[in-house]
């Protein structure tokens, strides 16, 4: 690098505008920045002004690190994680970066000295929505780990146009609104038009001998597009380590559209622009009607081959031995999603670098690596097969080759199996044929692992269980994890404060140290302290929902608190059941002396999944009864916050006291929702489910609220045959419940309205929600009467929290580094800083 530096002047950098830390330094830094970047005056600049003002002065700071951090990389050829996501759920950057650069304090007492108030410069940032849920919200906690432990990584996703929609609730329902989360800009991100990769799709093949007689094949596209990189800085906490998080967008290719418009195609030229840049337009909500859309089978694509072709870009900048890929890359895929990358490595390594088969099958296997998310078996995706070889004919090729090599080898483990081996088969030949993700990502990888012990188990005897008794060396179970940086440090500053005031503030790093809170249960000077932390976040989070859906909450009454997508599996709507049942009690014994309570639900339901949405409408439905209801009022509360998403999920677990964790067992993989819930305090309301099984372990069942069926009692139930309508009509409270709900009590006399929940209730219950009922009305029982005796439960919430250690994403970085990705930290000294001009 040259230095901007005249000989003599000083290298190291003190105090200069762009990386000092005091608050003189950041104040004058962001004045700067608010006429020099804004071009605005103080006097007419808007809250947006003063938020992006401030966000260059973050990032400035950020810079330092990043291109440190990159250089140091690139002088030690590090290895290198690849994640590969089509999902990253970040959430707001300015505040988890002020925490991660230990600047939160100075920049608030800059700010104020500006006459500025940080918390409403924190609230103008639009969170870049780039994910449905737990999924892309994992990839999000695992960026954060792998800088905050100096692993060198890469996250490779796609920069959505237009993030996860918006929700409104209108009537009762929800209304989707287009996330415009670019409006205003993004000062986060560095665009890289110079880094700029083609992308084919559709057209044919050809095949010949070349001069030295080997075998090539030509594809000869119908569409080509380009990949334009965005950059984004991943910085861990308090370590100079930042990482790269590299977004692709689609846009056409210039000389595409100029050969058009010069044969006087000028609307073509335009089609094929629109065309091109619709590939990364909007993230696809996961819903039922996902299966066989071809612009989402392009996104992947697209995504997998602009990753691949960059890391191959950056491995060749510094060795021309494509043969040592996978010792330079590692690479996880995140789910299916971008399970292509299989058949691209192989396409890229034999058709464009010339690298004969074994040898490139070789380095493909040892790159890859296959998380699995989920055990429902409509859920593995699937493509059609004429829309994949139309779309990516040369792939369609390369997976038949794989899967006729593969399938040679199945036949010598299993003779004469034929069933097996269709099972085992990439292609689905039955009725009309598919490619498997699944099976292709199981065959080109060497790791396969679930995300909570009991789903891993689930794994093996079920959805891949032919892939494990195959090959069972490949399996493993990494327990997913959060991070503390987010979902306490910044989310929770007032438990943070406290915490680090016994214990010092080691358990940021290194959360295993909560343990060092369990003597402090018994201190009842603290348990006070604790008290009022989460008494602090009630009000707080009430206040937001009186301004948000006008609805007045008791801070003392015990929040219980459901939120994540809406989805039959996750079983909202047993919460509503037992709602409902308390409102009964209560009308039928006025003066019953129950818990204050106050239901609290977020989450949105894919807008094509007609039955999500109409359980959002039955829980408006039975909040406005109850809500306007004088005889419960003060004792009963019914919110529905609506837009739920990660800034949301910051207000709302700090207010927690009850978490509701309460899918069928056996459905949900992990969760991570609950383990943010129980790191703030809240005590978890559960089935042995995902992780709620490792949570309940660590906690103490004694802590821990467990009800419903087990996943083999499920099975038995199932085997007997599973008869719900006996249930309703052996339980009377359960059968008046589903019958006010038929009747039209909840919608103004509407009978057919919730028909379609309750008839399937009655008929089907696939969720099983009857044969748990009593249990979990019988367990919120418990646990409201528990909450009574406030000494106990802020006793089992010191505990809970001392305990949760194991589920920081730290834990899980570490796991992932040793067992599957087999690479070590390296350490970013921050010593060039002489190319900054002072
Ligand atoms: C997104 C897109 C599609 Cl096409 C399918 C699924 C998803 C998605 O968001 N899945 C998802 O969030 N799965 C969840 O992953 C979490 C992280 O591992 C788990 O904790 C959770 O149990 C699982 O449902």
């Amino acid at each position: 690098m040259t230095s901007l530096i005249p000989p003599g002047c000083p290298t190291v950098l003190t105090e200069d505008d762009r990386t000092g830390t005091s608050v003189e330094t950041l104040r004058r830094a962001f004045m700067d920045n608010l006429f020099f970047v804004q071009g605005r005056f103080p006097e007419v600049a808007t809250k947006n002004d003063h938020y992006l003002a401030l966000a260059y002065t973050v990032r400035d700071r950020l810079l330092l690190r990043w291109l440190n951090s990159a250089k140091t990389y690139r002088d030690q050829f590090s290895r290198t994680v690849c994640y590969l996501s089509a999902e990253f759920l970040l959430g707001p950057h300015l505040g988890n970066n002020l925490i991660n650069l230990g600047l939160y304090d100075a920049v608030a007492e800059a700010m104020q000295q500006t006459g500025l108030d940080l918390n409403v410069l924190l609230d103008q940032e639009e969170e870049p929505g780039l994910g449905n849920g737990g999924l892309g919200r994992l990839a999000a906690c695992y960026m954060d780990s792998l800088a905050t432990l100096e692993i060198p990584a890469i996250g490779y996703g796609i920069r959505y146009e237009y993030g996860i929609f918006d929700q409104e609730i209108r009537d009762g329902w929800q209304v989707e609104i287009t996330d415009k989360w670019l409006r205003y800009g993004n000062p986060w991100e560095i665009a890289r038009p110079e880094i700029t990769l083609p992308v084919k799709f559709g057209g044919s093949t050809y095949s010949y001998t070349d001069d030295q007689g080997r075998y090539r094949v030509v594809w000869q596209p119908h569409q080509m597009v380009q990949g334009i990189a965005y950059d984004t800085p991943i910085l861990g906490y308090k370590v100079n380590t930042a990482n790269l998080l590299r977004l692709w967008r689609a846009e056409a290719i210039e000389s595409f559209d100029f050969q058009a418009f010069n044969t006087g195609d000028y609307y073509g030229a335009v089609n094929e622009k629109i065309a091109s840049e619709n590939i990364t337009k909007v993230l696809y909500p996961n819903d039922e009607q996902l299966q066989g859309k071809e612009l989402r089978l392009m996104q992947q694509y697209f995504l997998c081959s602009c990753a691949l072709q960059d890391m191959i870009r950056l491995y060749l900048q510094c060795s021309s031995d494509l043969t040592r890929f996978h010792h330079k890359f590692t690479v996880q895929l995140n789910d299916t999603h971008p399970a292509i990358s299989v058949a691209e490595l192989m396409r890229l390594l034999v058709d464009e670098h010339l690298l004969p088969w074994d040898t490139a099958w070789d380095i493909t296997r040892q790159t890859f690596a296959y998380t699995n998310h989920t055990l429902l078996p409509e859920a593995l995706e699937k493509w059609p097969l004429p829309l994949f070889g139309s779309l990516l004919p040369r792939h369609l090729q390369i997976i038949y080759e794989i899967n006729q090599r593969f399938l040679d080898q199945v036949r010598l483990a299993y003779p004469g199996d034929q069933e097996r081996l269709a099972r085992l088969s990439i292609i689905d030949e039955s009725e009309c044929r598919y490619v498997r993700m699944a099976n292709l990502a199981c065959v080109g990888s060497h790791a396969i692992n679930g995300v909570a012990a009991l789903h891993s188990e689930l794994l093996k005897q079920t959805v891949l269980r032919d892939f494990y008794e195959l090959t069972p060396e490949k399996f493993s179970n990494k327990t997913n994890g959060v991070t503390p940086r987010r979902w306490m440090v910044l989310s929770n500053p007032g438990l943070t404060r406290l915490i680090s005031n016994h214990i010092g503030e080691d358990w940021i790093k290194h959360l295993d140290q909560l343990r060092r809170l369990e003597p402090l249960a018994e201190d009842a000077g603290f348990a006070a302290e604790w008290h009022a932390v989460k008494h602090k976040n009630k009000v707080r989070l009430a206040e937001y929902i009186q301004q948000r859906v006008g609805i007045s909450v008791d801070p003392s009454s015990i929040f219980d608190i459901l939120v994540k997508r809406i989805h039959e599996y996750k079983r909202q709507h047993l919460c509503v059941l037992n709602i409902i049942t308390l409102y009964q009690r209560l009308k039928d014994h006025p003066n019953l002396d129950i818990t204050p309570h106050t239901f609290i639900f977020g989450g949105k339901a894919a807008p094509g999944y007609y039955k999500a949405k109409l359980i959002i409408k039955l829980i408006n439905s039975v909040a406005e009864v109850v809500n306007t209801d004088p005889t419960v009022a003060d004792r009963l509360k019914v919110v529905f916050l609506p837009d739920y998403n990660v800034t949301c999920g910051q207000r709302v677990y700090p207010a927690a006291d009850l978490s509701e964790q309460i899918s069928t067992a056996g459905y949900e993989a992990s969760g991570t929702g609950n383990m943010k819930f129980a790191l703030n305090g809240a005590l978890t309301i559960g089935t042995l489910d995902g992780a709620n099984v490792e949570i309940r372990e660590e906690v103490g069942a004694e802590n821990f609220f467990l009800f419903g069926n087990t996943v083999e009692q499920l099975q038995e139930i199932w085997r007997n045959g599973y008869r719900p309508w006996e249930i309703a009509n052996n339980n009377p409270m359960l059968k008046r419940v589903l019958d006010l709900i038929s009747c039209g009590h909840f919608s103004h006399g509407d009978t057919e309205l919730f028909r379609p929940i309750v008839e399937h209730l009655w008929q089907n219950d696939r969720y099983c929600l009857l044969a748990d009922y009593q249990s979990y009305v019988d367990c919120q029982e418990q646990a409201t009467r528990l909450y009574r005796d406030q000494k106990q439960w802020v006793k089992m919430s010191i505990l809970n929290v001392a305990r949760m250690g194991k589920f920081s994403s730290d834990r899980a970085i570490r796991e992932y580094c040793e067992d599957i990705w087999r690479v070590q930290p390296v350490h970013v000294p921050l010593a060039d800083t002489s190319y900054i001009a002072q």
